[in-house]
């Protein structure tokens, strides 16, 4: 087993009824909600059979976009847990929630505080080092105060300013890291100066939505419907498992999103 990647757990909470009234900047359509549930189950039982625990929590209607609950905290391999303050006013409430369930594993917690933002799907761990994304939801000063967590707890950082690449909301939605110096990126973010001496796995601009890979237990997660990505994974000698997101890419969520792993 390899020393990186590796959850126990992870906290996810399915979508609620009106999980289509949520936030999203792409024209792909209104997703369906069974669909979406459906969804939600294989995800669930894919981090079931790469043996992950899960806490689920219930569906909240009060927040459309509570099933991406990874934007909602930063949880380190060292044990420390960040609650952030989401970057959309419409989603700083569903901290609350996650700080309870969290408090069963973790005896204090840090804060991203006002006038700071982040979204946890900015936020890149790659081993000791973490990549933080600047974006419409994570401003400067949040990236700030979580490099000052981050920084007590032995970790570098960099920040990738992505807010002049209308493609991707989140960091994550163009970036993963796949273990030791190893990242997949989207072509508009592979010449960016942060990722110089790290071994790149480009995508290819019509495989993009794939960019947001899950390393869990030795294996990765891919996004459904996207070949090439797949099979330059397995290439590098990863299984894969391979999980429809249609829905979820609707509402421009990823497969990181859809749990806070730890
Ligand atoms: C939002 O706009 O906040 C949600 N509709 C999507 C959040 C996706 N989260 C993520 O990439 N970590």
């Amino acid at each position: 087993m390899p020393d990186h990647g590796i959850f126990r757990r992870a906290l996810v909470r399915p979508p609620a009824e009106n999980f289509a009234d949520g936030l999203t900047t792409v024209d792909l359509g209104v997703p369906d909600v069974r669909e979406a549930l459906a969804q939600y189950a294989a995800y669930c039982r894919a981090l079931e059979g790469l043996e992950v625990g899960l806490t689920s929590l219930p569906a909240d209607p009060r927040y459309p976009d509570s099933t991406f609950v990874e934007d909602t905290a930063i949880l380190t391999p060292r044990g420390t847990a960040i609650l952030t303050r989401p970057g959309a006013a419409s989603r700083q409430g569903e901290v609350a929630a996650i700080e309870t369930a969290l408090g069963a594993f973790y005896r204090a917690f840090s804060r991203i505080e006002a006038p700071g933002t982040v979204d946890g799907g900015d936020i890149c761990e790659a081993g000791d080092h973490y990549f933080l994304g600047v974006s419409r939801r994570t401003n400067e000063e949040g990236a700030r105060q979580l490099a000052r967590f981050l920084a007590a707890d032995g970790y570098t950082s960099s920040v990738i300013d992505i807010r002049d690449l209308s493609v991707i909301l989140h960091l994550k939605s163009g970036i993963a890291w796949l273990g030791g110096r190893r990242l997949a990126v989207i072509g508009a973010l592979a010449q960016h100066p942060a990722f110089r001496g790290w071994e790149l796995l480009r995508l290819s601009p019509e495989e993009d939505y794939a960019a947001n890979l899950v390393l869990v237990n030795g294996s990765v997660l891919v996004a459904e419907g996207f070949p090439k990505v797949a099979r330059a994974v397995r290439d590098l000698g990863y299984p894969t498992v391979e999980l429809p997101m249609s829905e979820y890419q609707k509402m421009d969520g990823g497969l990181s999103c859809l749990s806070l792993r730890f």
